[in-house]
């Protein structure tokens, strides 16, 4: 899906989101005071943060307002004449576009909201005001350090149907899950060389399935473990740590006081090259989502952020047409191996001793 004639803005990556949430003192206390998200700014009713690394004005706009929901994810595009290429894009999709001029949302220039193809509230700017980069502040630096805001993951009833929209846009595919009719139930996509900037999860959509801030190390995401127990709030992990099969990454999901989904993600591979090699995992490979094995919890599959349309108002939801990943792995993740006898399931099989 590309709009006729028009070509697409040229993206550079996944660059803050904006939550909206019921209690801001609550959420202040998960994001600042558990995650150790550096604050920019706070005006009454919002406050706006950002990881270690971020040099401009935020990754992360948490907004006071009556329903939870995720009102935006903002990419950053290379020169402000993508702006004005984003919202003619848009426009030739036949979708709602709206300009946003400066000082909208704070530290952000001119910038275009759109109710995407697949029901999604995307901004796209160029322009932001630059902030101190945390970088050497080690006096500021917890162990469980957030350096990166990594990427955002969407739930949508038809993953075919916005993979193909988002390589209109320019996202390449690195890895995806797929039945052996070829049936994708999830695609991870990027614009930056990483393994994905975006990626789709199968299910009633749009929603927002978690956003996710990368550390650099494994041990930062243990510490931010061993510290949710020790604040007695280990109910809040809902998945994880593990390592990831898809991506390879290591990872924890934890949920925040709206039930907000955040990953904490670390340590995927080089995407960078042209002829890069997508890698297909078999639907039924259990370790495709958990490399040692692990189940994934029910809640994982069924639970996402309603996502709120340009005027604030939740998006109604349509439910997946074919069989979903839920459906078909639910119960049968870890610990009981679904791949066909004989098979392996994936390329990514190996023997003690086997040599390149
Ligand atoms: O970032 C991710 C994820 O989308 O959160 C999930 C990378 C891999 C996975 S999966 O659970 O499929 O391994
Ligand atoms: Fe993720």
């Amino acid at each position: 899906m590309a709009a006729p004639g028009v070509p697409p803005p040229d993206i550079v990556r996944c660059a803050y989101m904006e939550l909206v949430v019921t209690d801001l003192a609550a959420s202040r206390e998960f994001y600042v005071g558990l995650l150790g998200l550096h604050v920019t700014l706070e005006e009454p009713g919002a406050i706006y943060l950002r990881t270690l690394e971020e040099f401009i004005h935020h990754n992360l706009v948490l907004r006071e307002g009556p329903v939870a929901g995720a009102a935006v994810a903002a990419f950053r595009v290379r020169t402000p004449a993508d702006v004005d290429a984003a919202q003619a894009y848009y426009q030739g999709l036949g979708c709602r576009t709206e300009r946003r001029r400066d000082g909208f949302v704070a530290g952000i220039g001119d910038a275009v909201r759109v109710e995407d193809p697949l029901g999604f509230p995307l901004e796209f700017f160029y322009e932001a005001a630059h902030v101190e980069r945390l970088t050497r502040r080690y006096d500021l630096t917890g162990a469980g350090e957030l350096v990166r805001l990594d990427h955002v993951n969407l739930v949508t009833p038809d993953v075919p149907r916005g993979q193909n929209y988002l390589e209109g846009l320019g996202f390449r595919v690195s890895e995806d899950i797929q039945d052996s009719d070829g049936t994708t139930y999830a695609v991870w996509m990027h614009r930056t060389q990483t393994v994905h900037d975006i990626a789709l999860t199968g299910g009633a959509g749009p929603r927002m399935h978690h956003l996710a801030f990368a550390t650099h190390e494994k041990h930062n995401i243990l510490h931010i473990c061993d510290k949710m127990g020790a604040l007695r709030i280990s109910d809040r992990i809902e998945r994880g740590p593990g390592r990831h099969g898809v991506s390879n990454a290591f990872y924890l999901y934890v949920l925040d006081p709206d039930g907000h989904r955040v990953e904490i993600y670390t340590q995927d591979y080089y995407t960078g090259d042209p002829d890069n090699p997508v890698l297909t995992w078999d639907v039924h490979d259990n370790q495709r989502r958990d490399w040692w094995g692990n189940p994934v919890v029910p809640s994982w599959y069924t639970e996402a952020s309603p996502v709120l349309d340009l005027d604030a108002n939740p998006r109604p939801l349509s439910k997946p047409a074919g069989a979903s990943e839920q459906a078909v792995t639910v119960g049968a993740d870890g610990f009981s191996y679904t791949r066909s006898p004989g098979g392996e399931g994936t390329e990514l099989g190996f023997k003690l001793g086997d040599q390149l």
